[in-house]
């Protein structure tokens, strides 16, 4: 029995049991017959969850790098790594070789050094989907430095708070991007977000559009001719398993946004295992996953988990809407993709057109559908299942989050059998608990509470990179002993789980997660705005949307509402990005709070999303005369 490749339900139970009876043998086992080490480990776990503190082979020497590309040169260094497929169906895809890759990001490598990026140094990449991002990142993780990447959709304000918050030496970003018919002026977010980082030393750049740029003198150089000059071969750094390998933000519920740090070793064991299972990769297979390399899903499973896997990964540049929208099924189609993975948000906004669109293509090839970033309601899923996956392909619905590092919970193709709405089963190594209200863990079936996770896995993140004190309050307080998601969820009379969403203020956006908190900052900068709170509401494509209660100051109220929404999301968008929008904007003379002075968001969610039935008891709170005034000016009624 393998542990690596599970291939029918009684072998997930065998391997599930065995994973949570012994876990240090299993991930061992997996460890020792998968991957490259260059020094064993002394001690495979060492846990603490009360400081807390989390070490997976501990002791050990690697580089991840050597596992996502020099362990494949020998035997398969002509097959591809990356297919790269361009925002313009004109413009010819790039099939870039194992062997192409090595030679790149050994290059990269070598340009890094040489502008004195040493091991533990972090660099910030601001990068489009090109192929330069996949190479900046393992370039990086080839000589130690820590990369964090910003996705590119951010604003200058989101990415200069990123910068300084792990001291970032460097920058690596284009000239430009393409999205759809749209090009994006990059550089000029980067100078902007410079003018706060006095510590960035240089800025590489990379050419993508048709620009004329300025390049600052002393800072900024472009990247190719250094590329040019570089030698091909570059040793991987040696890395402790629990050396960091990058940090990537997440957005909290409160205050700035939070630098999950993961480590080499456990993390590269850990997306290795779960891509090989979740999407059942095998050689030769084409998969692709349409999430941006900017987010977690794109980290795990566009780069690290199938490279480690020797996998043929698909980067898409582009947008599902572009040139129109058949896009994806046309790129399936024409790369033979077997395994595509992708968002609720996506699926519901291409569920909306025309069906011919996807007729018109050759969608054979596909074996493995999968769903990320939200739970999938069950009319996208159907959608999916029936057009997509013409009723004969397996979608996993995989929960996780950037904390989690890889894939928790989720059928297994060919395993596990699907209910729409369901993320089904913890995969082997993931021990789910469902808390109530008292902190009392629920057992059985047919419960409902807090999602937790009471024994450590290899991909989880180690720290909130400079403040490990939030990365405690965060995760490890509101349950003694356990990993607290943040999701609350329901395990039915077999033991699937179900995901009921976010049980904070994270509001989740076409699959983006959004802290109310900044976006409220944002909107309260405004000279008219008083206060503002701001609540996600259910929304058909983005699955929620946000919808802002602002109260204006005295001399605001004469100002014309809609040029001060228009200049309200002009704040959001400066200072987070186009994504955290608002679709609804309310002006109100008060917001519900209770005695303590918290304002009473469940109040607010239920009237965004017109649900005025059971509001609760409003009499305790301070100022109920208010939620009168907003239920009969709702925007959402
Ligand atoms: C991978 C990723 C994490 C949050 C998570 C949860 C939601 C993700 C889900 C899902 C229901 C799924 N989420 N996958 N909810 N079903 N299959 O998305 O990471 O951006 O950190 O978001 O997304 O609420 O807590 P991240």
């Amino acid at each position: 029995m393998s542990n690596y490749h599970i291939k029918h339900l009684e072998e997930y139970f065998q391997v599930y049991r065995k994973s949570v009876r012994h876990p240090e043998k299993f991930w061992e086992e997996i460890a020792e017959e998968h991957f490259l080490w260059r020094k064993p480990w002394d001690k495979v776990l060492e846990w603490d969850f009360t400081k807390p503190e989390v070490k997976w082979f501990q002791g050990a020497k690697l580089n991840i790098t050597e596992n996502c590309i020099d362990k494949h040169l020998f035997s398969h260094g002509d097959d591809t790594a990356i297919i790269f497929e361009p925002n313009n169906p004109d413009e010819e895809a790039l099939h870039i070789s194992y062997y192409e890759l090595h030679k790149r990001v050994c290059k990269f490598a070598n340009v890094l050094k040489s502008k004195g990026i040493k091991k533990g140094d972090r660099v910030c990449i601001y990068l489009p989907m090109i192929p330069e991002l996949s190479v900046a990142m393992l370039a990086c993780a080839r000589i130690g430095a820590i990369h964090s990447i910003v996705f590119a959709g951010f604003s200058s304000s989101a990415l200069a708070t990123r910068i300084l918050d792990s001291d970032c030496k460097m920058v690596i970003t284009s000239d430009g991007s393409y999205r759809g018919a749209k090009t994006i002026d990059l550089k000029s977010i980067v100078d902007a977000a410079l003018e706060k980082c006095p510590g960035v030393e240089n800025v590489l750049v990379a050419k993508r559009i048709d620009s004329d740029i300025k390049l600052k003198e002393g800072r900024d150089e472009w990247l190719q001719p250094l590329l040019d000059e570089a030698e091909e071969d570059c040793k991987p750094e040696m890395m402790d398993a629990e050396d960091p390998l990058f940090i990537l933000y997440t957005s909290g519920s409160t205050g700035k946004p939070k630098g999950m740090m993961h480590t080499c070793g456990g993390y590269m064991v850990y997306t290795a295992y779960t891509f090989k299972n979740v999407f059942n990769y095998r050689t030769g297979d084409v998969y692709w996953c349409t999430a941006d390399i900017g987010w977690i899903t794109g980290h795990s499973y566009i780069i690290y988990g199938p490279l480690a896997n020797c996998a043929t990964t698909v980067m898409f540049e582009g947008v599902p809407s572009y040139p129109d929208f058949g896009r994806f099924w046309d790129i399936v189609e024409k790369h033979k993709v077997n395994q595509f993975y992708t968002a609720p948000t996506a699926i519901r906004a291409l569920a909306k057109e025309n069906i011919e669109y996807i007729e018109t293509h050759d969608l054979s090839s596909l074996k493995v559908l999968g769903s990320v970033g939200e739970p999938i309601n069950e009319e996208a899923w159907h959608w999916y299942n029936d057009n997509v996956g013409k009723k004969n392909c397996p979608i996993v619905d995989t929960w996780w989050q950037t904390e989690t590092g890889g894939i928790m919970i989720s059928p297994l193709p060919h395993s596990t059998p699907t209910i729409p709405t369901y993320a089904t089963l913890p995969l082997p190594g993931i021990q789910p608990a469902l808390m109530d209200e008292e902190g009392n863990e629920l057992e059985g079936y047919q419960v409902q509470g807090k999602l937790c996770i009471k024994f450590p896995w290899p991909g989880m993140a180690r720290t909130v990179w400079g403040d490990h004190e939030r990365y405690k309050d965060t995760y490890f307080s509101a349950y003694k002993n356990k990993y607290f998601s943040g999701d609350g969820a329901l395990r039915d009379n077999v033991g699937y789980y179900r995901i009921t969403g976010r049980a904070d203020d994270v509001v989740i956006v076409s699959g983006h997660n959004l802290g109310t908190a900044p976006i409220e900052d944002a909107i309260n900068e405004h000279q008219a705005v008083a206060e503002s709170a701001i609540v996600g509401y259910p929304h058909e494509v983005k699955g929620n949307a946000l919808y802002g209660y602002v109260i204006l100051k005295e001399a605001g109220a004469s100002r014309k509402h809609e040029n001060v929404r228009k200049e309200i999301n002009q704040l959001i968008t400066e200072h987070i990005g186009p994504i955290a929008k608002l679709n609804k904007i309310q002006f109100v003379s008060g917001l519900p709070k209770t005695r303590s002075g918290k304002i009473m968001r469940r109040i607010l969610r239920k009237i965004a999303s017109n649900d005025t039935d059971s509001l609760g008891d409003t009499s305790t709170l301070l100022n109920p005369e208010v939620v009168e005034e907003i239920i009969e000016n709702s925007l959402n009624k």
